[in-house]
């Protein structure tokens, strides 16, 4: 898998956000929002380069606790929350 990284764009010697390719193709990315350092959202592409899960931090603020799913055309369908820090999805929503 290559690695991208883009320019260090707001120049505090760290790179901003960060996308992965696999034969050409998409496969996922790491976007630091706030540029704190920490990713706030990663979304992962399937092997057509389509948005299939996006994780990003919802009411945690030190984590990533909420993963969407998508649908073919890339709109989210489903939600899911992890709440209690355990690492294990405990919400899901339809
Ligand atoms: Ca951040
Ligand atoms: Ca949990």
């Amino acid at each position: 898998m290559a690695i991208g990284v883009e320019p260090d764009v707001d120049r505090d010697g760290r790179p901003a956000d960060q996308y992965c390719y696999r034969e050409g193709i998409l496969k996922l990315t790491e976007i630091d929002e706030d540029s704190d350092g920490d990713i706030d959202v990663r979304e992962d592409y399937n092997a057509q380069g389509k948005l299939i899960k996006s994780q990003e931090k919802d009411r945690a603020a030190d984590r990533m606790d909420i993963t969407w799913f998508y649908n073919e055309s890339e709109e989210a369908v489903r939600p899911e929350r992890d709440g209690n820090r355990d690492g294990r999805v405990d919400t899901w929503y339809y």
